[in-house]
């Protein structure tokens, strides 16, 4: 009986990283304009964004999904970025397992579907069988001599739950202070238990962008004019203070200061974390968060401020909650209501295109058709993403104009540009 061995091999920077263009890269980041747009090949090289994945996607922990897309054991979902494939799976135990979706023979995706349910993983090309927790069981040949399976484990990634929102990380050694973030963010995700909420819709959609330009659109409202429908959620306030609020938006701020008040107020009697905390490029996991009031102290992401769902979420003790928002670097966003949840995660594919895929939750027991209309609960998002993929489109044509040029942030964009420090910090640490 002969046992096969293989030494594991070391990961390295992606080939075509010579010296040269290291230093060129580390040029790039030293010499960036503070308080301005990325230089082009940013958003455009195929070298940047290989690095991208290894120092941004590679080390930090990104958000996966919630508890309501793979509620049982055995339930999965398959995630997709840059050279990276992982399954997060369900365990027995209510926990998470997450494992490179690469057959350990060969190399096949051993999983296809982008969701579904699963007892033992089956390679599809040569039927290596693997348990759910990713060890190879079963690799039989005809002739074939005996092997140290042991060695073929498909491998592992980190995987963590936190108030019912799956994590993952791909680097050896995960980033700590992610648990900080986590006690910050935990106790105002935690009350619309999403582990009692199902998943109504998910859209994935594909924005011919760079994966950063789909995240500085996000982390700003200076464009939301071009976002008719979030006008019911006060995002056109949003951003700005007292100095620098226009003239022609100040009777919206007044409602939005009494509408806001009235909502901490409530919050304070229910017991709920309302306040600002901002930490978006002062820690490794940066993080926002806060509950703020929607127009007119409406329920939900409706027109006339109306909810969605007809069923609360979890214990909630009312709709009137605001939105509690939360934006994390690298990949993620949220909006969590008293009716219902919305999850985003902007999954890059490569230099010029990107994945965004946004997730309605509502309550586990509501019923579609009697206690929500799938298009009316889905409208305001789907349709502010469809704006959004066309604004970022046309950053993505200017970025690959040898004209573009560095523009500045404006005061409003100031979570862009944390937005970007987190990164230029991250990548700098990462090439040395
Ligand atoms: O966090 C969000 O989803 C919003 C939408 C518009 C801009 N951004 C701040
Ligand atoms: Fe998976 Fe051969 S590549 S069994």
């Amino acid at each position: 009986m002969t046992a096969v061995n293989l030494a594991p091999t070391k990961r390295g920077f992606p080939a075509g990283f010579s010296e040269d263009r290291l230093d060129e890269i580390r040029r790039l980041l030293d010499t960036r304009r503070t308080g301005f747009s990325l230089e082009a090949p940013f958003y455009t090289d195929d070298h940047l964004f290989n690095l991208d994945m290894q120092a941004i996607f590679g080390q930090n922990w990104v958000f996966a999904c919630s508890v309501a897309e793979i509620p049982e054991p055995g339930d999965y979902v398959t995630l997709d970025y840059g050279p990276y494939s992982l399954l997060v799976l369900r365990t027995d135990d209510g926990g998470v397992n997450v494992l490179h979706n690469v057959c350990r023979h060969r190399g096949a995706r051993v999983l296809t579907e982008a969701s579904g349910t699963t007892g033992n993983l089956v390679c599809g090309y040569h039927s290596w069988t693997y348990s759910p927790d990713g060890q190879l069981i079963h690799a039989s040949a005809p002739g074939e001599m005996e092997f140290d399976k042991a060695c073929y484990s498909l491998k592992q990634a980190h995987g963590k739950i936190v108030a019912g929102l799956v994590f993952l990380c791909l680097a050896d050694e995960p980033p700590t202070d992610f648990d900080d973030t986590a006690a910050i963010f935990a106790p105002y995700v935690a009350p619309h238990e999403l582990a009692k909420t199902k998943v109504a819709y998910q859209q994935n959609i594909i924005e011919e962008a760079n994966w950063k330009l789909v995240m500085e659109n996000n982390r700003e409202c200076y464009h939301c004019d071009g976002h008719p429908e979030l006008a019911c959620a006060l995002f056109p306030t949003w951003g700005l203070s007292d100095e620098t609020i226009p003239r022609h938006l100040a009777d919206v701020w007044d409602r939005n200061q009494q509408a806001q008040a009235s909502l901490e107020y409530r919050c304070r009697r229910y017991g709920l974390p309302y306040e600002v905390v901002e930490e978006l490029d002062t820690r490794i996991a940066g993080i926002r968060i806060s509950r703020e009031s929607l127009d007119r102290q409406g329920e939900s992401f409706s027109a006339d401020g109306r909810r969605l769902s007809k069923k609360l979420l979890g214990d909630l003790p009312d709709f009137r909650l605001g939105r509690c928002s939360m934006h994390l670097q690298p990949n993620s966003w949220f909006h969590l209501l008293g009716d219902h949840v919305v999850t985003f995660t902007v999954l890059p594919i490569n230099a010029h295109q990107t994945q965004v895929r946004t997730t309605w939750l509502v309550a586990d027991d509501a019923v579609e058709g009697v206690d929500y209309d799938l298009e009316t609960l889905t409208h305001t998002w789907k349709q502010t993403n469809l704006q959004d993929k066309d604004f970022v489109e046309l950053c993505q044509k200017g970025a690959t104009s040898p004209f573009y040029e560095q523009g500045p942030y404006m005061k409003s964009e100031y979570q862009v540009e944390a937005f970007i420090n987190w990164y230029v910090q991250r990548m700098r640490e990462h090439v040395g």
